[in-house]
């Protein structure tokens, strides 16, 4: 059997100690934390395109990665491409996987050959899924790369483009079933507008949600109904992205009634593209029951795009995991590497090194956020902050037992409001013992 790693054997936890690079030193796949083993808190998957198929190039240079599997024919490399990626999930010891359409399999010269290409490349991961054991998390189609997308997919001003779209759609659902897809994913990265002197921004929204009911419909129709999840991002490609927030998307999903089938994808990067912070992203989402998976990587503070960098950060990667904690778990979605290689970094092995540091970098989350919730750090401080609602006028008015009438005789023989310091400074300085 061909190799693409043959210098990597499947990486093992060596502990934080250890010198060899090719080792965890703080994700220990079977160590329990808080009643659950680390990889069922992390669920972690690898996607297709920023592994399999990302090169390197940027607006200003070529491609620099060097990837062994590239072959004669598109559909050479596409194959190569499937062995070489359980070749890495089964040495990172991943389980899940995530793909858009057109990662797996060439598009060909039409609609109909890339459907067969896709066929076929299924059958091929079909196969090494039963072999590994490893899991579909979620697939999506891309629909934004072609040309035809120019003016977005189910809010385009083209009807045919719409009906293209929804073909894909429904061939990611049969292809989600044949491999037992847990979620299924809808991006918009062209679904916005450049300029509302020509757009319709109502008719361009409901055209959307008539996609999103038409994917729940066929759903049902065929018996496999994963969980559907749209994932915000505020711009770029698109200048003004619909889905901006997990705010705006839970309004928009609200609006048409979809809460019963869609939940959120939320990336890191995309969180701090939006002005937010990711764990507020999350929060938000949790506020809604509605927080599906979520998209791991980091963005650059300093540059205002999409970076995609692999997570390293441990005081990011403990608030998102404290935030999973408390929504119960993530399942049945998951910790999906959506991050990329730096230019730099073009040797085959970096592509199992980076998954290494992100994987180490949400297991120390991981374990800072069980910490900081089994002391109750969080629980006590905002305990004492909203004291005042736990008895006397507070409990009354969370109890929906007063109005403004009686709040104003309350006020005004009680107006000598006494107000707390925050501490916030020393809260901050407590929260980085947690971390070291
Ligand atoms: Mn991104």
């Amino acid at each position: 059997m061909t190799t693409y790693f043959p210098n990597v054997d499947k990486i093992q936890y060596e502990g934080k100690l250890t010198a060899n690079p090719f080792a965890f030193r703080h994700y220990n796949a079977d160590e329990i934390v808080m009643g659950k083993s680390m990889k069922e808190h992390l669920r972690f998957a690898v996607a297709y395109w920023h592994t399999m198929t990302q090169d390197g190039s940027d607006p200003f240079g070529n491609p620099t990665n060097i990837r062994t599997w590239e072959a004669e024919t598109p559909m050479a490399t596409a194959k190569n491409r499937v062995e070489a990626f359980f070749e890495i999930l089964t040495k990172l010891g991943v389980e899940y996987f995530c793909f858009h359409d057109i990662d797996i399999a060439p598009e060909g010269d039409s609609l109909e050959e890339f459907f067969a290409n896709i066929d076929e490349i299924t059958d091929l991961i079909k196969e090494k899924m039963d072999e590994t054991g490893i899991k579909l998390l979620w697939n999506t189609a891309n629909m934004f790369s072609d040309p035809r997308f120019n003016n977005g997919a189910a809010s385009s001003n083209n009807a045919e483009v719409f009906a293209y779209a929804a073909a894909q759609v429904k061939k990611g659902l049969d292809i989600s079933k044949k491999l037992g897809g847990q979620n299924y994913v809808f991006w918009g990265g062209r679904e916005g507008y450049e300029s509302l002197l020509n757009t319709d921004m109502k008719f361009e929204q409901d055209n959307i949600a008539r996609l999103f009911k038409m994917a729940i419909a066929y759903g049902e129709k065929i018996g496999h109904k994963p969980q559907f999840l749209i994932e915000p991002k505020p711009k770029e490609p698109s200048k003004h992205q619909y889905d901006f927030d997990a705010a705006t998307t839970m309004a928009f999903i609200q609006k048409y009634g979809l809460e019963g089938d869609f939940k959120l994808n939320l990336e890191a990067n995309h969180a701090t593209l939006a002005g937010h912070t990711f764990e507020h992203e999350l929060n938000v989402a949790r506020c809604y029951d509605a927080l599906g998976s979520i998209d791991a990587n980091q963005g650059d503070t300093l540059l205002g795009w999409d970076t995609d960098e692999f997570p390293t950060n441990i005081y990011d990667t403990t608030l998102a995991m404290y935030e999973i904690l408390e929504n119960g778990g993530i399942a049945p979605g998951g910790i999906n590497f959506d991050s990329k290689v730096r230019r730099s970094s073009f040797e085959m092995d970096d592509l199992l090194l980076a998954h290494i540091a992100g994987m180490d970098t949400f297991a120390r989350g991981l374990k800072a956020a069980a910490a900081l919730k089994e002391d109750r750090f969080f629980d006590e401080l905002k305990e004492k902050r909203y004291a005042t609602y736990q008895e006397g006028i507070g409990a009354k008015i969370v109890a929906d037992k007063e109005d403004l009438e009686t709040l104003t005789d309350y006020a005004l023989q009680h107006d000598d409001v006494k107000l707390e310091s925050s501490h916030l400074e020393m809260v901050k300085s407590r929260l980085n013992d947690y971390l070291v």
